[in-house]
């Protein structure tokens, strides 16, 4: 084990390799089982959505069994559960949405749920509880009132933030956004969507965000930045990591797999922010794989992000690249009265400057040669 809060979701190395096109190539295995194969791999945590743990059927006993035997696999394997969730998109029920969807037995179904669910898992002590509204969407706009969709999604978080403060639960909890899939449009599609709406809550302090890489790219924006937005915010709650082609179906894949110099940045803003919260991968193995292609992809997913983050290290520590980046941020001590808060003397001051700009267009940046550099450094080859 390492420094880092590396966990996996139950739902991502048991994942069975089902596609809209073809049946499972893999077997199912059990959550306990999960459990030991992540705990062979060196993962730190293990998050669930109420229904990877208990099924949606099973009975008071049969959930009783299922819960004493996965704490006792933790307790066998020191696994920790900082995050759980709701599947509130895989029953027929949730066609339309759960907590936005037009039938009020459905909106009422998906609140008494949540509870539950949340019951389960404040059992495992987790902290975290993820929002991925993945129905709460639309193919015909038609169909919704997009105004009463909102209003409902925020009663819900709403009555969800009291529910868990009377009970004890100590959540925070981290709204996934994501533009589509399985929806046609999903509603609060991008992270800065979500920093909007949390701001419309009762107890907006309570909420943050639990940005994907895989969401952000398929719609075509950078995940990084996303996620620079959320920790200025101090908004950051949890995060899921992955990868991802823009313009493809929601690919899921090993963190890393495709996309490197936008992961190194992604790693170089978690790390240089010192951001220390469950570094989540929410990702499966290709379908091309058996067991031991699921261990590889996550031992893949960790040690991508330890590779890059010794990267990171040496970016931060490498004398040409911050001697570059030095001369790109050298301060000015012309212009240095001009920083800071509004006062009528600065703006006066400022109003009266002659800036010539013809000098501050011409300066060239330096920006390729850092790229360059980035990528050298990121090959191996410095
Ligand atoms: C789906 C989402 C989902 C959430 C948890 O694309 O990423 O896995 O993270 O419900
Ligand atoms: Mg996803
Ligand atoms: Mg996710």
């Amino acid at each position: 084990m390492t420094q880092h809060k590396f966990s996996f979701g139950l739902w991502t190395v048991g994942n069975v390799g089902r596609d809209p096109f073809g049946e499972p190539v893999r077997k199912t295995l059990s959550p306990v089982e999960i459990v030991h194969l992540l705990a062979e791999v060196g993962a730190w945590g293990v998050n669930f959505h109420d229904n990877d743990l208990v099924p949606i059927d099973a009975s008071a006993s049969q959930k009783a069994q299922i819960v004493a035997d996965f704490k006792q696999a933790l307790k066998d394997t020191g696994l920790v559960v900082p995050m759980a969730t709701t599947n509130l998109f895989g029953h027929a029920a949730f066609k339309d949405g759960a907590f936005t969807s037009n039938d009020p037995a459905v909106r009422a179904y998906a609140l008494q749920k949540t509870m539950a669910a949340m019951d389960l898992g404040a059992e495992f002590g987790a902290k975290t509880y993820v929002f991925w509204g993945g129905r709460e969407g639309s193919e015909t706009d038609a169909s919704k009132n997009l105004l009463e969709g909102l209003k409902w999604f925020r009663e819900a978080l709403n009555f969800l933030c009291e529910y868990s403060n009377a009970q004890g639960y100590g959540y925070r909890f981290a709204l996934e956004a994501k533009p589509n899939e399985p929806r046609g449009d999903i509603f609060l599609p991008t992270t800065g969507a979500m920093l909007g709406f949390i701001q419309t809550l009762d107890q907006p302090e309570m909420v943050g965000v639990n940005p994907e890489v895989a969401h952000e790219t398929m719609a075509g924006l950078n995940f990084t930045h996303a996620v620079a937005q959320a920790i200025d915010a101090g908004k950051l709650f949890h995060i899921d990591l992955n990868d991802q082609n823009s313009g493809r179906y929601d690919q899921d894949y090993r963190f890393g797999a495709q996309n490197y110099k936008q992961s190194f940045f992604l790693v170089k803003l978690l790390q240089d922010a010192g951001y220390d919260g469950p570094l989540h991968f929410d990702a499966h193995a290709y379908r091309s794989e058996d067991l031991e292609g699921v261990k590889d992809f996550a031992r893949g997913c960790m040690r991508t992000y330890e590779i890059l983050a010794e990267k990171v290290k040496r970016f931060n520590a490498d004398a040409e690249i911050q001697a570059l980046l030095a001369q790109i941020n050298a301060p000015n001590a012309e212009v240095e009265p001009f920083r800071g808060a509004y006062t009528p003397e600065r703006a006066a001051a400022l109003k009266a400057y002659q800036f010539d700009r013809q000098a501050l267009g011409a300066r060239g940046l330096g920006y390729e040669k850092l790229d360059q550099l980035t990528f050298e450094l990121l090959m191996g080859a410095r």
